[in-house]
Parts: structure tokens; sequence; C-alpha cells
């Protein structure tokens, strides 16, 4: 493959071959909802969308029909408005959708329904394939289901197929240049640890490290973050998802952070956990090296073959073991009470991005590795997260550059 746009053309082209015969497809790019006033949510392109497309813009349309084997590619885009440009920047060309996508037929918007309908009763289309994910029986429909639904009432003929677990075998098997994006990410990721690493003392808040390593990224030419950086010192650490971030650091303390760059669309997501004061205390060093062993030995069986439930069980075996083993826990049961999370998920587009939770691990697949341990009782919480490509010659970390080991740490906190 010589350019990015042969990966986007591909992945159109494996999901021509699924789609069903004489059925078309339809994926939007999103739109970002309204905030307050003329104050709008930062736009997510539709993961999808851009998997297929190359392209993070608003409000377009990726259409494909399925004839026969032959299947017809067409982009929908915004048009061209002068008056707006002048405050939100200009749209994308036709010409440059057609340059990043590959698509040679692109229309304007206006068009979308008149084609639809056209294609529909011109080629006796009978199916239509919409991404009809839904996380929760409870979850309000998003545009996407409204429109299926809108389209299902104007076409009452046409069978509905979602594109979703088809989207989601394709985006579970990494290919190289979506690897290339990665490793762009987890380097960012590293720099910005390393500054941290550089600074971190006690008396800084937590949020002048969140604000060092954002920084860092961002000055290094990262998108953006990955998610919202966690840094969590102390009893802020047993809180999974603490992002407040306003605690000041104190001497004696661990600090537990979880971050991550996002590059060329694709994210990568690293925790460590350190000293404020540059030194473990021998409690500290022991919990520490408990994570260690569990992630080592997750890692030996992160190879093709193992099922990804595997994973999780091996972690909690571990960790009971080792807590048995320290007189934490009496009975295997208990160890719910310090490790309360799965060891790992997919990684990609999406920072818990979209898999199949029950199928044998193959080559390709990006998995997170983040056993943690969260002793209430004693204020410290320590999770340890490396990013892992599957292989067929076995797990290659794709963070092993970013520090880990206890002596490594705090040599380089001694600097
Ligand atoms: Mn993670």
């Amino acid at each position: 493959m010589d350019t990015v746009r042969d990966f986007y053309r591909l992945n159109r082209t494996r999901l021509g071959e699924w789609l069903p015969a004489s059925s078309l497809a339809l994926i939007y790019s999103g739109r970002a909802p309204r905030a307050t006033a003329d104050d709008f949510y930062s736009f997510k392109p539709d993961r999808n969308f851009y998997y297929l497309t190359g392209i993070q813009r608003e409000n377009f349309w990726l259409m494909m029909v399925k004839t026969g084997s032959e299947v017809e590619e067409i982009l929908f885009i915004e048009e061209p408005r002068p008056e707006v440009e002048k405050w939100v920047g200009k749209r994308m060309t036709r010409e440059e959708a057609t340059a990043v996508s590959g698509i040679t037929t692109v229309f304007y918007g206006k068009d979308f329904k008149s084609v639809l309908n056209k294609a529909i009763h011109d080629k006796g289309l009978s199916g239509a394939c919409f991404d009809l994910e839904r996380h929760a029986y409870e979850e309000a429909p998003n545009e996407v289901h409204r429109f299926a639904g809108d389209f299902k009432e104007k076409f009452p003929q046409m069978a509905l197929h979602s594109l979703h677990y088809i989207l989601r075998d394709l985006r579970m098997i990494k290919q190289a240049v979506e690897l290339e994006q990665l490793r762009g990410a987890v380097a960012l990721t590293r720099l910005g640890i390393d500054e941290i690493l550089k600074s971190l003392r006690p008396g800084l808040y937590e949020y002048q490290m969140e604000a060092l390593f954002n920084y860092t990224i961002m000055n290094n030419g990262a998108e953006g973050n990955a998610f919202k950086t966690i840094a969590a010192s102390g009893e802020n650490a047993v809180i999974l998802h603490y992002i407040e971030n306003r605690k000041k650091m104190k001497k004696g303390e661990l600090v537990l952070f979880d971050l991550g760059a996002r590059f060329g669309g694709y994210n990568a997501d690293v925790s460590r956990t350190f000293p404020v004061g540059g030194t473990f205390t021998p409690r500290q060093r022991a919990l520490y090296e408990m994570v260690l062993t569990v992630q080592e030995e997750v890692l030996k069986i992160m190879v093709p073959g193992t099922p990804f439930p595997q994973l999780n069980l091996k972690a909690i075996e571990v960790f009971t073991r080792e807590l048995e083993k320290m007189g934490m826990i009496e009975k295997p049961e208990e160890v719910g009470r310090y490790y309360y999370h799965g060891v790992g998920h997919y990684l990609g587009l999406d920072t818990h991005d979209i898999g199949a939770r029950d199928v044998p691990l193959a080559p390709g697949m990006v998995i997170t590795l983040e056993p943690g341990i969260y002793v209430a009782e004693e204020a410290i919480g320590i999770r340890i997260e490396d990013d892992v490509l599957i292989t067929p010659e076995g797990p290659v970390v794709l963070t092993a550059d970013i520090p880990k080991g206890v002596q490594e740490i705090e040599a380089l906190m001694k600097r």
C-alpha cells in the first residue's frame, strides 16, 4: 500500500464485499451538538466515516450502492458558502474531498435526497445499511437512528441492516498505516511523560502536571488529548476516572497518571504511577511490583488464539495469588476489594475502541494492558498501562520506552 488514500479505499472495498446484494450503505460524518447559545461542543468525526474516507468534516454522507458485484461510491459534502467561510474557515471543495478519500463522485448535500431516491428506484434496491450501534436500550436515538427510522417510513419495502458489526470486525485488526499513527501517538505521549518525570515534586498541584503534559504533546504536534488527562495523587488515585486534578501533591504520596496523545486520529492510552517525592516507600514498592508482576504474566498470554476474556481472568488469578501472599485477602472472592476493572480494551480511533470481546486474540489487534490495585485505606492507587500489539511472533509493547521500572523511575527523578 503506497498511500494513506489506498488504506481508505481498501476499507471501502472490504465493506463493499460484505454489503448484501442490491443494497446501499449510508454513513454519516456527524455534527457537533449545541452546548449553549451559539457555542457548540467540539466536533468529533464519526470514526467509521473517517475510517472509510479519511475526512474529518461535519455533515458529510458517504453512500455506497451495490448492484451485482459493482459498488458505486458517492460522497455528499457541504456546499461552499463564502459568507459563512469568513467566520468558520474554508469548506472542503469537491476536489479536496476526492484527493483525501479517493472517491471521484462528489455531490453537494442538497442533492442527497434526489440521488438517494433515484438510486433506490433505478436500481431496484432492496436493502439499506446504517451504523446502528447502540450502547444501551435506554439511550436516546442519535441522528443516524432517527434518519434510519424516517428512511424506513419512506421506503417500507427495504430491509434495514446494521453496519456496526462488520465495521467492528474490520477496525479490530489494525493495518500498517494505523500502526504508524498509533506509534506517533505513543511517541508524543512519551515526551509528555518525560516532562512530568523531570518536574514532578512535592508542593505542585495535579493540574500543573496535567498542563505540562498537555502543553508538551501539543507543542510537539499532537492533534489533542486522547481523553481528559488524569493526574490523581494520594487518595484520589482509587477513583478510576478522577479528572478534577485540583489537589496539591505531597511528599510520600504516589500519583497516578492516565493520559494519552491523539495523532492522525489514533489514540495512545498510557498509565504510570510515580512517587511524588522521587522514591517509593517499601510498602508502595511492594504493591507497585505486584502490579508489574500481573502485567508480566498477562503479557505472556497476549498471543494469537488466547480468548479475550482470558486476559482478565489471568489478571484476577495473579492478583489473588499475590494479595493472599501479602496477607491482604483471605478468600479469592475478596480480590474485588482491590482490583475492580477490566485488564484491557481495544485501542485505535476510539480510546475504548470497538471490537468483539468474545473472540480469540489475532495478529493486528492493539489492546491495552492495565492492571491496577487500589488500597483506599492506605490512600494508594497504582495502575500501570501499556499498549500492546498482537503479532504471530508474540506481543509487541508499543509503549515499552516509557519508564516503569522502580529503579528507572527513581533514577530519572533524581536528575
Ligand atoms: Mn485504558
